[in-house]
């Protein structure tokens, strides 16, 4: 549906639920083909941006989330960590890049960050940003002061996911509130650096929360830049450690459906890539997914190898994707058999 955003005048695309499960549910090659298309008008199909992550202070978290390793509440056998030094985090960045990386991304097993720590985390990000890579935190909660901190460091993406629909939420978290996320979400905004904010497949949500998580995605005030999509990593002592599969076909629906209603963000096949075949990433990558996290480690769980990686993109005939690549203007050609669905090249 258009609606007209009264402080820029101009026209906007809002989701209904509705509008949005008619996408997921049509059948999959229609799909498939509607979201490569939109992909293809917006990105290069064979390139794909290349994030590493590091865990600069890991466990001991007070939050309660049922899926993570880093609660202190569950019992995953994770030892905590104090936050890493800056030079051995500059180290380690340094590896990424050399290994293709573009984006490093440093995550903190934090409710927020506290004040004592920001001067440490300042200088992580002036140090990746030195080696010529963007950069991306997470670290919990923001409030607009340190949002603001963070955006004059420099700091490029803060990634913030709101993981599920809000009906679905309190069923996976009980100590911060799915509003408390998008006040976070407008705090980065307006602070002028860059949203990565996606979810978790797997949290024994239905199809409606899959599609409503997206809503709520597409219509923020802007979408988000980058919108990961992890499968569930069931980590055992944790509450979701027995938690049922997540069907891969209806995996590359929820990505389709996200490259439709944000045909500009990059959408990242994030967590649980262990656990899928090459032929369900191909298919995650042709239904718009064109961002990975690389490296053997997550933040605290597994991610295939380089060389994997490596072979799967030779495989595929996927190039990395360059910082700060643009799509040329494509050329237009239509298909013969249906002049309405425009083919790009
Ligand atoms: N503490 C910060 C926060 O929650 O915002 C940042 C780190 S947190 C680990 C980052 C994201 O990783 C979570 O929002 C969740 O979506 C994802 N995640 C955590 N554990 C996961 C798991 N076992 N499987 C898949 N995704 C997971
Ligand atoms: C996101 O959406 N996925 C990444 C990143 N943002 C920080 C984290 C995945 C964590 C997977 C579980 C682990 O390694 O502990
Ligand atoms: Fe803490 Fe983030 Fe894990 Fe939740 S997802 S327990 S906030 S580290």
């Amino acid at each position: 549906m258009l609606h007209s955003d009264p402080n820029t005048d101009q026209h906007r695309e809002i989701w209904t639920a509705a509008e949005a499960r008619r996408i997921f549910d049509q059948p999959l090659m229609d799909l498939l083909f509607q979201a490569q298309t939109v992909h293809r008008r917006h990105f290069d199909p064979n390139r794909v941006q290349m994030s590493r992550l590091l865990s600069i202070k890991t466990g001991g978290c007070p939050e309660d989330c049922s899926y993570c390793s880093q609660s202190a509440r569950h019992d995953s056998g994770l030892s905590a960590s104090k936050l890493m030094e800056v030079q051995r985090v500059l180290a380690e960045a340094r590896r990424a890049r050399d290994a293709g990386a573009t984006r490093y991304c440093m995550g903190a097993a934090w409710r927020s960050p506290k004040e004592r720590d920001m001067p440490q985390i300042i200088a992580m990000i002036e140090g990746v940003k030195a080696l010529g890579m963007e950069t991306c935190m997470t670290l919990g909660m923001l409030d607009p002061q340190q949002s603001r901190q963070l955006a004059e460091a420099g700091l490029d993406y803060y990634n913030h996911n709101i993981d599920t629909s809000e009906s679905h939420y309190g069923k996976v978290i009980t100590t911060r509130s799915f509003a408390d996320r998008l006040e976070t979400l407008e705090n980065v905004r307006k602070s002028g650096i860059k949203v990565c904010s996606g979810g978790i497949l797997g949290l024994g949500e239905g199809q409606q929360d899959r599609v409503d998580m997206l809503v709520t995605l597409a219509n923020l005030p802007e979408p988000p830049d980058s919108v990961p999509i992890n499968m569930l990593i069931p980590v055992e002592g944790t509450p979701l450690e027995d938690a049922a599969p997540v069907d891969p076909i209806d995996f590359v629906r929820t990505i389709a459906t996200a490259r439709i209603m944000m045909p500009k963000c990059h959408v990242r096949l994030s967590a649980g890539r262990t656990a899928m075949s090459d032929e369900m990433q191909a298919m995650c990558f042709f239904a718009g997914a064109n961002s990975i996290f690389v490296g053997d480690t997550l933040l605290t769980k597994d991610n295939p190898e380089e060389e994997a990686d490596m072979r799967l993109f030779a495989k595929l005939g996927l190039q990395p994707m360059q910082v700060h690549e643009h799509m040329p203007e494509p050329t237009v050609e239509r298909v013969q058999h249906d002049p309405a669905i425009p083919i790009l090249r």
